[in-house]
């Protein structure tokens, strides 16, 4: 499961609620995934959420997506609609959204170098 330089063909970007992060990444890394996490925040909740980049080869692609699907879990948060939306002084009752588990984007990886 070891990426080697000039192979990968997928990067994986995935937005994670910050408190799975820890166990999907401790996951990726025991197989041997390389990993780059980000301190990110959403745009609608504008809370803190961490965004994990995996360069791999196409093979490796359903383990790790695998992996993702089992450590992030769907959660109901409740959030103050004015706070959603930037309405300020308008006091309004909060509303309950559901967030995550994880949000992918798979994208095509046309070269990869490391210098
Ligand atoms: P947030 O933008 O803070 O969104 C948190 C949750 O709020 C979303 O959960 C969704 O359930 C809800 N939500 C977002 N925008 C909404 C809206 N305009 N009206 C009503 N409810 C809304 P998830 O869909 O699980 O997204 C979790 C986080 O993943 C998002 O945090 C954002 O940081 C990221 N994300 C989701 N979809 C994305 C996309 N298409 N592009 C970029 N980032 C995305």
């Amino acid at each position: 499961m070891v990426a080697i330089g000039g192979l990968f063909m997928k990067m994986l970007t995935a937005i994670i609620n910050a408190d799975d992060a820890n166990a999907v990444i401790t996951e990726l890394m025991k197989h041997r995934f390389q990993v780059t996490k980000l301190a990110t925040t959403g745009g609608f909740l504008r809370a803190g959420n961490v965004t994990v980049l995996v360069g791999l080869q196409d093979e490796q692609l359903d383990a790790a997506l695998a992996i993702i699907k089992d450590f992030c879990h769907k959660r109901s948060q409740f959030v103050p609609t004015t706070a959603a939306f930037n309405a300020g002084m308008y006091h309004s009752l909060p509303v309950e959204v559901e967030v995550g588990g994880a949000t992918v984007f798979v994208s095509n990886v046309e070269r990869f170098e490391k210098y």
